[in-house]
């Protein structure tokens, strides 16, 4: 997929400042071993716990952002307010026809709009709801149960030893090396020391790619010294360097693959296997990045992805340029596996840690 500068530029970023970019590239050759140890010190574990905790807060304080991702899928979902504002009982049935459809077309899918709509149903007839607004909180609140009951570890889970290694997977194009260019970004700016590697070793331009985004938030990179390099071997090299150096994340970009494409998936087997070998335990996260404007027919991948790898929490991205964003809560609901960020725009910015609580008022307005 294209990167987020021309190519010119990238070449021009990488030649015209040959050593602030020759600082951050360490090239994946046979090194001899590293004098520094790794040791684990105490207090990780509160370095990582904390880590996670500031950048969920400092997102509460950033719901502008969501707010404006979330435009088209309101824009979708206005319609609510127009049905409720002059509901009256004898009206029911049409509303809450036009209010499943409304939620059709924003991709909440057909299992979760008959859940939410026939439970407002009996609400409705119990005498439960009384009023359109009392329908729109009740409405708010089945969705915001969906997403909680079974997504709510949405916080980083950075275990308690550093280096952390989180993995960025998905088909091609979603948009996995932006948002880990944005997500070092945070974590950077959080005061944690990031190392990239370049596990995209299957597409050139990729490692360019990723060079920037290394050049733009400051973070080193590891990169594979020949074309074609094993992904598994680059991702490996860049763990060690990650452990032996006192990084505190590692994170590491993988190439799109189509989730039918066994030996691609069997690769990326190969480089969870990598990251074990070095750190027992590690991935502490392999995020799947999910393209929003893809909306329900994103399920399909995100559970093969999930049987083959073991996904631990999603990155939904795009969602900016969709009015598709219910399938959030389709596809928390049928995985079970946790929306831990969304991608609101191109800008370095624009990951937002997901809450759930903010995402139903940024669609429900
Ligand atoms: N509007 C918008 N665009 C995004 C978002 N996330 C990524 N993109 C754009 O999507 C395009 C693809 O992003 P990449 O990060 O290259 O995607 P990728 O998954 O790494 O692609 P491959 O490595 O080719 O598989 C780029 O043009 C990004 O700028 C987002 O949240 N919103
Ligand atoms: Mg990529």
């Amino acid at each position: 997929m294209a990167s987020p500068l021309p190519s010119s530029l990238h070449r021009l970023s990488l030649l015209s400042k040959p050593s602030p970019s020759q600082n951050h590239r360490l090239l994946v050759t046979p090194t001899r071993p590293e004098l520094s140890r790794f040791e684990c010190r105490a207090g990780q574990t509160g370095f990582f716990t904390r880590l996670g905790r500031l950048i969920k807060e400092k997102a509460k304080s950033d719901l502008e952002k969501l707010f404006s991702g979330f435009s088209k899928t309101r824009d979708n979902l206005a319609v609510i307010d127009e049905l409720l504002l002059y509901w009256n009982l004898a009206d029911t049935d049409r509303v809450l026809d036009e209010l499943e459809e409304a939620l059709l077309v924003s991709d909440f899918g057909p299992k979760i709009t008959i859940k939410i709509v026939e439970s407002l149903r009996e609400d409705i007839v119990a005498g439960k709801l009384k009023s359109g607004s009392e329908i729109k909180e009740a409405l708010k609140k089945s969705v915001l149960d969906l997403l909680t009951t079974k997504g709510s570890k949405t916080e980083l889970q950075l275990g308690y030893r550093k280096p952390a290694v989180v993995m960025i997977v998905g088909v091609n194009g979603g948009g996995k090396t932006t948002s880990l260019g944005k997500l070092a970004y945070r974590l950077k700016k959080e005061g944690a020391k990031v190392l990239m590697a370049a596990g995209d070793t299957f597409r050139a331009a990729a490692c360019d790619q990723l060079e920037i985004w290394a050049e733009r938030t400051g973070c080193e990179i590891v990169v594979a010294e020949k074309e074609k390099a094993k992904a598994s071997s680059v991702i490996s090299q860049a763990v060690k360097r990650g452990k032996e150096q006192g990084y505190d994340i590692v994170l590491c970009d993988t190439s799109g693959r189509l989730h039918t494409n066994y030996s691609l998936m069997e690769e990326l087997i190969a480089c969870k296997k990598a990251v074990s070998k070095v750190i027992p335990g590690a991935p502490n996260e392999i995020l799947q990045v999910l393209d929003g404007t893809t909306g329900l027919n994103m399920l399909p991948q995100a559970r093969e992805f999930n049987e083959i790898v073991g996904i631990t929490g999603l990155i939904l991205t795009k969602l900016d340029g969709s009015a598709r964003g219910g399938c959030v809560v389709s596809v928390v609901n049928e995985l079970g596996i946790p929306v831990k960020f969304v991608g609101v725009g191109e800008g370095v910015e624009d990951l937002q840690p997901f809450d759930a609580e903010a995402f139903v008022n940024a669609i429900f307005s």
